[in-house]
């Protein structure tokens, strides 16, 4: 459901950047003699020519639309250039697009908080700027404004088409406006010169919506494409909002906007404006009640969230026709491919971002032979996300055999036959900043063993996605043969865990799953004692704590707080005084009390399990690995390496690994 967040100021300057005609662009770019030229990008495969995803704005002037397929836009215009999108593991590839998407944020993001949207979309909070500028530079002292800001669309501003710019440069340098349609002009006047700086720099252009909100920002960068830019100014919001379809309406275009269709006979955001709070209240509840009267009226407090990296990732691809899925198998193989890129994406994110994701949750749409309604009811299923290609495609597939059997209302692993699936997406969300130095590990290798314990018993934690009336739209784009869930929020309405109870449930199983999981890497497993002791004495909070720590010291820490001195532990280490300092220890009786549980056998942990940690990290923990010559070699004032030597036959293993 929308959650209502009151306008807290209508004095900030908010923009929302589109970019036109995005692919095209990006594929005009690479093939400069397409400029100017009637240009489309069509998906990879070859039925009828392709599907359309993007059309330049030179053949939309001869009619090309995107639900075309490539033949039919050959016919209305024979000169158009198709331009396919590039293929990667047998499905469209849209690396180029996010990549030249992150160079329009790294431009746009230095006047003020800028929140990636979607691949070609962004959120800028001018506020500050805006108020700079005004406080700098009284706008009706300018004597020159750029031709880019007076070409600029200002919303209730009536103009007779003969000296339109002269009409603009007059509002926008009125001494008697209001000091929020200063701040507007302000802002247009910053949001052009960025819009200069990313053609500049890009080649791109876009187009911009300037306003007091997030909501009326987006709604204006559209009015006027390509290249341009629309401010609504405060008195224009009446207007503007009345005669839309309220379908139209971020957030409305679901269910929500279907049930005050049909119970309430509300077709344009003008319609609502009749019912009072209260009633709207009483029929949807407080929150989405107060959200829907606000909407109405041009209100919102949504916040610019700095962010400009994507709020999800996803893979995926449609099976249309012919082509659906029927098998087991079939599946398999195409989650597999699904699967590996979006590891590689989340391994990208960790090592460039040091981002983690949490969640992994699988959509698809199938349908069963015997019921021709049943299309799209396939429920999406949630589990906690582990890190690795292989483990990726393990948790993928427990998700989809759930999934099916819920759909195919079976109590037993579903066969070969009777289905088949006509779109299949795995997408990764909660995705959080990894947590730096020795807490990254920690997580890594608790989160290896507690996710495995979470997969055995996922049929428990697997849920469908929510069927009430929260609005389904996202901002991401989702092709029809394909899913990216850049920027925008993800489609994942109601995940299994939420982050709360992910917490939770890691506190819970990390300890179950190190100590009982001896197939699950990596093996570090707890003593009976001091599962106790975790168990019973040292809370969440105080564990959380301590692997917060970072460098050498608390990598140390997580060592000693997850070591395995179990009974049949071999080699007993000591740490040097060097270590033993930067531990920080204190009194003697502590020191003792961590030096015993510093037993720690290198040889347990899984190689596979290092290999996928980010290349940093790695090395670090190679680091450790690497002592072997010196094995059982107790020596004071040695690397810390030294303290966590593995017998000889582990050693051995390990190097040979
Ligand atoms: N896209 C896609 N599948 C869709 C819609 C869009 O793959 N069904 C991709 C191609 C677009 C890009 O996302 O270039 C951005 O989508 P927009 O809806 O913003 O459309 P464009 O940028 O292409 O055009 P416009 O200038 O109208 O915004």
């Amino acid at each position: 459901m929308p959650v209502a967040r009151p306008e807290t100021s209508d004095s900030r300057i908010i923009a929302h950047v589109d970019m036109d005609c995005f692919y095209v662009q990006v594929e005009q770019r690479k093939q400069p003699h397409l400029k100017g030229q009637p240009t489309a990008v069509v998906q990879y495969n070859s039925w009828k020519g392709g599907g359309l995803i993007a059309v330049g704005y030179e053949a939309r002037k001869d009619g090309v639309k995107r639900s075309m397929r490539g033949d039919e836009a050959k016919k209305v215009c024979p000169q158009i250039h198709l331009v396919q999108v590039p293929v990667a593991r047998g499905k469209a590839d849209l690396t180029i697009y996010r990549n030249a998407g992150s160079e329009v944020v790294s431009i746009l993001a230095r006047k003020g908080r800028c929140e990636r949207a979607s691949i070609d979309e962004v959120y800028l909070d001018l506020t500050d700027a805006a108020e700079t500028m005004l406080k700098e530079t009284p706008l009706e002292t300018l004597e020159s404004i750029d031709e880019e800001v007076l070409k600029s669309h200002v919303l209730g501003l009536s103009l007779n088409g003969n000296d339109d710019r002269e009409t603009v440069r007059e509002w926008l340098t009125r001494r008697d406006a209001d000091h929020r349609d200063k701040l507007l002009a302000c802002g247009a006047i910053i949001v052009a010169e960025l819009r200069l700086q990313v053609l500049r720099e890009t080649e791109f252009t876009c187009s911009a919506g300037v306003a007091h909100n997030k909501m009326l920002a987006k709604l204006a960068s559209g009015m006027n494409k390509p290249a341009q830019q629309t401010i609504v100014t405060l008195a224009s919001v009446k207007g503007l909002l009345e005669p839309l379809p309220i379908k139209k309406m971020k957030q409305l275009g679901g269910k929500l906007g279907s049930s005050l269709q049909t119970d309430l006979g509300v077709n344009t955001v003008g319609d609502l404006l009749q019912f009072s709070e209260q009633k709207l209240q009483d029929i949807y509840g407080a929150n989405t009640g107060t959200w829907l009267w606000n909407t109405a009226r041009g209100i919102s407090g949504d916040e610019v969230e700095g962010r400009l990296l994507p709020k999800s990732h996803g893979s995926g691809k449609t099976f249309p026709g012919v082509r659906a899925l029927k098998t087991l198998a079939a599946v398999e193989k195409w989650l597999k491919e699904l699967c590996e890129e979006l590891s590689e994406r989340l391994q990208l994110d960790l090592e460039t971002n040091k981002r983690v994701a949490h969640t992994l949750t699988l959509h698809a749409n199938a349908y069963k032979s015997t019921d021709t309604d049943s299309l799209k009811k396939f429920p999406s299923k949630s589990c906690p996300l582990r890190y690795g290609a292989g483990k990726v495609l393990e948790d993928s597939v427990n998700l989809f055999q759930a999934a099916l059997r819920e759909f195919l209302g079976s109590y037993t692993n579903p066969v070969d036959g009777g289905w088949g699936v006509t779109n299949l997406s795995v997408s990764a969300s909660k995705i959080v900043a990894a947590p730096s130095g020795t807490c990254s590990i920690t997580r890594y290798f608790h989160g290896q063993d507690r996710f495995h314990a979470s997969s055995e018993q996922s049929d428990k934690k697997f849920a469908p996605e929510s069927d009430n009336l929260s609005p389904s739209r996202t901002e991401s784009h989702s092709a029809s043969h394909q899913t990216e869930c850049e920027g925008g929020q993800t489609q994942i309405t109601s995940d299994t865990f939420s982050l709360d109870q992910y917490e939770t449930a890691c506190k819970d199983e990390a300890i179950e799953s190190c100590s009982t999981s001896k197939q699950h890497e990596p093996q570090l497993r707890l003593s009976e004692k001091e599962r106790n002791i975790n168990d019973g004495k040292r809370s969440y909070e105080q564990k959380r704590k301590a692997t917060q720590e970072k460098g050498t010291s608390s990598i140390l820490r997580f060592l000693q707080t997850n070591s395995c001195s179990s009974s049949n532990q071999e080699t007993k280490c000591l740490p040097s005084e060097g270590v033993q300092e930067a531990l920080d220890m204190g009194s003697e009786s502590q020191n003792k009390r961590r030096t015993d549980s510093w037993r720690y056998n290198a040889g347990e942990i899984d190689q596979s399990v290092v290999n996928e940690l980010p290349a940093e990290i790695q090395e670090e923990v190679r680091t450790w690995l690497r002592p072997q010559k010196q094995a059982n070699t107790v020596k004071r004032g040695s690397s810390i390496a030294h303290y966590f030597s593995p017998n000889k036959n582990k050693q051995t293993n390990l190097r040979k690994s």
